[in-house]
């Protein structure tokens, strides 16, 4: 038997999701590979998956011919297959219709079987599945996860759009880090040092120069030293830049972005939602806005030691998370924990016009007003001990008028954790990055 069969002249007529009652009796071109083999007194039901779902192909030991008969004998789990037949209404096959093959084309016969199973049952770690995450994507979770991530795509980038913001794609190969050190990759270009680029930064806010509000949503990379739920190597990140406005407007920019991304998701995406066994997540009618200071305050009510400018990590994010279990804002951070390009409030530089977006523990956000002023730049750079030689190229558009701007940017994948209550990032990630891997 033939195990890579040409495809030649066939093309899909169908997809899974059109084999319905009121095809009976038509001739149909369906693709697909199977994801199970049954045969019950001379019955073979090979049901086959395709991107939108599944169809049912039943083949009659003496009504189809004998060669056919033994092809579909041969037939594997996970084997790329087409499939000639007519559409046969029957109320039990999924969709109410099933295809009678007169011809099958076995286009690649699976020659392993995954090290479990991908219709259900128990799961290995999720390292074992990231192993040949291709074939585990074809899970149905996974399959669903994905759709929901393409119709927040698609609704964050209307939400843009019909808000005036300019798509941009800004280099990703940089010549200075943005976002502390510590966390860069670092890549040889040509015969110089360079780096992954941590963030849009620096120039969604040159572009805000021409073009005013701009959005960009595109891969950055962090060299994180601890592999956790919540850290990846390489994200996605969703990012804007607005001129003439503060940290404030951005906020009420991100409030409606969430609420926007997350009423479409739930609207369009009921039937993922229904085979994640999940329900969309719950929007208070407004995101709450928490100084650092109020949180600072909680967190030392119930514990000693904790002082004004620590960062609110481990336990003690834990615990506010626990106190404020959906989205809210924390504003105004230290200007020390904060980036160089963020601006101290005029009236008190200790605290800065920042804000961080949380959804119980998990930071999904963060952003703020930016210093627009070429000396009070190059002071911050100082401050945190960064050469402003380094970044002259960047300083010398602060020259030409550069507009007050604010902005934010938004971890996609963590913005997906917490649409769809998925716990491990990699789970939301096609082909995850972490310390540990780097492959597939
Ligand atoms: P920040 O460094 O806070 O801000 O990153 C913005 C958002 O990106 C996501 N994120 C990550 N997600 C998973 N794994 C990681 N290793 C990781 N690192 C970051 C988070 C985070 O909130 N330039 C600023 C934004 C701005 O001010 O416009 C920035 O990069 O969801």
């Amino acid at each position: 038997m033939k195990t890579e069969e040409e495809l030649g002249e066939w093309r899909r007529t169908h997809y899974s999701s059109q084999i319905t009652p009121e095809l009976d009796g038509k001739e149909v071109t369906i693709f697909g590979w199977v994801s199970s083999v049954r045969t019950q007194g001379g019955i073979t039901f090979l049901i086959v998956n395709d991107k939108e779902g599944m169809f049912q192909v039943t083949t009659v030991k003496g009504k189809a011919s004998d060669e056919l008969v033994e092809k579909v004998g041969t037939i594997s789990e996970h084997t790329s297959i087409g499939v000639r037949g007519i559409v046969k209404k029957i109320a039990k096959a999924p969709n109410g219709a099933e295809v009678v093959p007169s011809e099958i084309k076995v286009l690649n016969a699976a020659r392993e079987k995954p090290s479990f199973s991908i219709f259900g049952g128990a799961l290995p770690s999720i390292d074992k599945r990231l192993d040949i995450r291709a074939v585990d994507l074809r899970r149905d979770r996974a399959q669903a996860l994905f759709r929901i991530q393409r119709v927040l795509l698609q609704s964050l980038r209307e939400f843009f759009r019909e808000n005036g913001y300019l798509e941009v794609r800004t280099p990703k190969l940089i010549s200075t880090a943005t976002e502390g050190g510590a966390s860069l990759f670092s890549v040889l270009y040509y015969n110089r040092p360079s780096f992954l680029t941590q963030s849009p930064q620096l120039y969604k806010e040159e572009l805000v120069m021409p073009f005013e509000k701009v959005y960009e949503i595109g891969p950055a990379f962090r060299a994180e030293e601890s592999r956790t739920q919540k850290h990846l190597s390489e994200i996605t990140s969703i990012d804007i830049e607005e001129a003439f406005v503060d940290y404030t407007d951005v906020m009420d920019t991100l409030e409606s972005l969430i609420r926007r991304g997350a009423a479409d998701v739930a609207d369009r995406c009921a039937r993922e939602f229904e085979r994640l066994k999940r329900t969309p997540v719950e929007l208070p009618k407004r995101f709450d806005r928490l100084t650092y200071e109020e949180v600072i305050e909680q967190i030392g009510r119930n514990r000693e030691g904790i002082s004004w400018g620590d960062d609110i990590t481990g336990p003690d994010g834990e615990e506010i998370g626990r106190t404020h279990p959906g989205f809210y804002f924390i504003t105004d951070w230290p200007t020390t924990s904060k980036p160089f390009y963020i601006k101290p409030k005029s009236a008190k530089p200790k605290v800065s016009e920042s804000f961080d977006l949380m959804h119980g523990s998990l930071e999904l956000a963060s952003g703020g007003t930016r210093v627009t002023s070429k000396s009070a730049l190059m002071k911050r750079l100082k401050e945190q001990k960064l050469k402003p030689q380094a970044f002259e190229y960047h300083l010398a558009v602060f020259d030409y008028g550069m507009p007050p701007h604010a902005g934010f940017g938004l971890g996609l994948e963590r913005l997906m954790m917490t649409l769809t209550g998925e716990e491990n990032i990699r789970e939301v990630t096609l082909f995850p990055r972490d310390k540990l891997r780097l492959v597939p």
